[in-house]
């Protein structure tokens, strides 16, 4: 009975040892271990393929393709983005000298609502940022008549969205770029790393000279790229992950499946179910407590199921905007975010991973249950 054993939000999904160590072999005898090897040649076609897309660049992590994305599309001035997200979204926007403005989200997908674009588009706005949370594809369809309208741009966060489709075609292939991160804590990993997609040759051939200080060829520098390149080590590790992807995300499916059954009906607390047409990746499993009817607040329910060694965690809160850099910008106010501001004070992703069993989820769901009103 491991009724003692912590449990986590999440664990890595890691490759078996032996198959790595032959992996490893082989960079030790080539001795070619970063700057565009072999492995990160075969990894680069390898994801293209997974993730139905024909353009995609390997990156260090996923921070540097948004910082990249920027760049890459000469981006100016303003850029529209969501308040509810992990920091390195309004990060990389920052990182760019560009100033974010923040628009309130959509409480069915936790998304920004494309219905409050428009009304933050001023004659400086020259791109749009919006993150499909938790693996919640965003409107596209929407967001895209918006940017074409307006002659934006539109860069995704597809942190959370690896292997999600809509409609059978992969959400990473909306808008003029998406960036993926395979950090640790995500459904897929390269220990950290992560990619960029565009639509065109030119463009992937642009992005792998920005990622590599802008050098191409022998000579020329063509702008002032960063350090980015993925090395051998972590291209391998990549390349085999992928093996053990698809069961880790039906693992995860049959964890959200228990987790839905058992929280059923439960008073003041509310949990995504799948989106019609979407194959889910089932990143997170966010749920948000309504203090009134639940019978504690959010908070409470967080220490408290920390007292039965359950470790859930508050993404994303506190909101971006609330942070000392941005919380003096005129869209940061919390009357112009008042979904993301009660989101965020409501939220708690439950553990999410490929190796929960039967009995940690019964351990979390009781941690649940036991401190509500049911
Ligand atoms: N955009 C979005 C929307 C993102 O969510 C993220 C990253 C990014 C962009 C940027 O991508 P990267 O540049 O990171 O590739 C984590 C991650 O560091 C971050 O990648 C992630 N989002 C964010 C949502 O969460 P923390 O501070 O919560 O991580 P930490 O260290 O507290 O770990 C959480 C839990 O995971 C631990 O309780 C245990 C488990 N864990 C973690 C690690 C690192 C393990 O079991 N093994 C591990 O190796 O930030």
């Amino acid at each position: 009975m491991s009724a003692d054993k912590n449990i986590l939000v999440t664990s890595p999904l890691i490759p078996p040892l032996e198959e790595f160590i032959s992996y490893l072999q082989q960079i030790w005898d080539k001795k070619w271990i970063t700057n565009n090897g072999s492995f990160h040649k075969e990894f680069e076609a390898a994801l293209a393929e997974y993730l139905g897309v024909e353009y995609i660049s390997v990156f260090t992590n996923g921070t540097l393709p948004l910082i990249t994305a920027l760049q890459a599309l000469n981006i100016q001035g303003e850029v529209i983005t969501t308040p509810y997200s992990f920091v390195a979204t309004t990060h990389a926007i920052w990182w760019n000298g560009l100033k974010p403005v923040f628009v309130d989200i959509d409480p069915v997908t936790c998304n920004i609502d494309p219905d409050k674009i428009e009304e933050a588009i001023t004659d400086k706005t020259t791109a749009i940022m919006p993150v499909h949370c938790y693996g919640n594809p965003c409107d596209t369809e929407k967001i895209k008549a918006i940017a074409d309208k307006h002659g934006l741009k539109v860069i995704y966060d597809a942190a959370h969205v690896f292997g999600v489709t809509e409609n059978g075609k992969s959400v990473i292939e909306a808008g003029d770029m998406s960036a993926l991160s395979f950090h640790a804590t995500k459904v897929y990993n390269t220990l950290e790393g992560g990619a960029l997609v565009c639509h065109d040759a030119d463009t992937k051939r642009y992005i792998d000279d920005l990622k590599n200080f802008g050098i191409h060829g022998e000579t020329e520098v063509v702008a002032p790229g960063i350090n980015s390149k993925m090395d051998e080590v972590r291209a391998s590790y990549g390349l085999l992950n992928l093996k053990y992807v698809d069961a880790a995300i039906e693992a995860r499916r049959k964890a959200a499946e228990y987790y839905r059954e058992a929280l059923r009906g439960v008073p003041g607390l509310r949990y995504f179910e799948d989106l019609p047409g979407v194959r889910h990746n089932y990143s997170y499993f966010p749920v948000f407590i309504n203090a009134a009817e639940f019978g504690m607040t959010r908070d409470e329910l967080y220490f408290k199921m920390k007292e039965y060694k359950v470790y859930g965690r508050r993404y994303f809160y506190p909101l971006i905007s609330t942070f000392e850099t941005y919380r003096n910008l005129p869209s940061a106010a919390p009357a112009n975010l008042p979904v993301a501001t009660r989101m965020a004070d409501e939220v708690i992703c439950l553990p999410m991973h490929h190796e929960l069993t039967e009995e940690m989820l019964e351990r979390v769901v009781r941690a649940v249950i036991m401190n509500s009103r049911k």
